[in-house]
């Protein structure tokens, strides 16, 4: 959390948050490259987390009830097999899926170890307060990470122990990127863990772009938003009315990109950074998310010293829970 420091000015008092100088750089590097681009992870303060949290109840958007149902179905099995006695989620938002993990490890008689690891510090002590208190006995130890950094697992655990990264999430990764994580999450793991990702599939790509483009204009809001997040983090002056939100599936990658164009020409000002500016039309690229099949993820995963042990995905193949051992 970036300090509260105090300025006095002439007899007032003028309170402002230093900048985070990461986050000031990241900024100043995307805005700076000839496709301007911002990371996704700026989307997720709190009221970016709400509106996520919308997202995943749309029509539009299948994922998350998929992943749910798939969750629900294999989870019990998957946990009784392996014996799992800690679960350590990456990204964790607010635990809904956590949730059918939990509840099948108790059903298992484990009493349970949680570490949900997420960049959202007011969603995370929230989920952790909701949680002890569903969750009785359960020992929860929220980390609050930026996953796209180095990030570090708690060395004790109790074994075997299940590393989740579900949601889809992995899409928001650039290939190297994606296998820097990987190549993380998989030097935590002792030969008894399991690494469960969530993967949204290649499939029609009306169906793609519909997810993020719904008819209520929540994604629209919640892309937006990040404007909003730099404005209160930088103090910069970004006008989210002259900006709109644009999604389309770009398949020679196989991702769909989120762009905010610049209705107008304009200049924003963003202290530290300097004057931008944006001709008519320009835009700033605020997520991909990529789409797999079962040859692109065997790919991440060996790349990563992973291999693939169980595919699990929904009728429609629209969505995907891979299991991964060490190679
Ligand atoms: C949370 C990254 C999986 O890529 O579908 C939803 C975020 N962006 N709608 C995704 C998101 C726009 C989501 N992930």
């Amino acid at each position: 959390m970036p300090e509260i420091s105090t300025k006095w000015t002439s007899g007032a008092v003028a309170a402002y948050r230093q900048p985070d100088p990461r986050m000031l750089a990241e900024v100043a590097a995307g805005l700076s490259a000839p496709q301007k681009e911002l990371p996704p992870k700026y989307f997720y303060d709190h009221r970016g987390s709400e509106l996520f949290e919308e997202i995943t109840r749309l029509p539009e958007y299948y994922q998350t009830r998929t992943e749910r149902t798939l969750l629900e179905t294999w989870m019990p099995a998957l946990i009784s097999e392996l014996g799992t006695r800690s679960l350590i989620e990456l990204g964790a938002g607010s635990a809904a899926k956590s949730r059918v993990i939990l509840s099948a490890m108790r059903r298992h008689g484990r009493t349970g170890f949680y570490v949900p690891i997420d960049v959202s510090a007011s969603f995370l002590t929230l989920t952790a307060a909701r949680l002890r208190h569903d969750f009785p006995g359960l020992a929860v130890e929220p980390i609050l990470a930026d996953i796209t950094e180095d990030f570090t697992a708690p060395q004790e655990l109790p074994r075997p122990a299940l590393f989740a990264f579900l949601g889809g999430t992995i899409g928001n990764f650039y290939p190297p990127a994606a296998i820097r994580l990987l190549s993380r999450i998989r030097a935590a793991m002792s030969p008894s863990d399991r690494f469960l990702m969530g993967v949204d599939l290649r499939k029609d790509v009306g169906r793609i772009e519909a997810a993020y483009n719904d008819a209520q204009g929540v994604t629209a809001a919640f892309n937006r938003n990040m404007l909003l997040v730099l404005n209160h983090e930088l103090g910069s002056d970004f006008d989210t009315e002259r900006f709109s939100h644009l999604a389309f599936y770009e398949p020679v990658n196989h991702r769909i990109e989120m762009h905010l164009v610049s209705t107008t020409e304009q200049e924003v000002r963003i202290p530290g950074v300097g004057l931008l500016h944006f001709a008519e039309g320009e835009s700033i690229r605020t997520e991909i998310s990529c789409k797999h099949d079962a040859a692109s993820v065997a790919e991440l995963f060996g790349a990563a010293g992973l291999r693939i042990e169980s595919w699990r995905s929904d009728r429609e193949g629209l969505f995907a829970l891979v299991t991964g051992v060490q190679a």
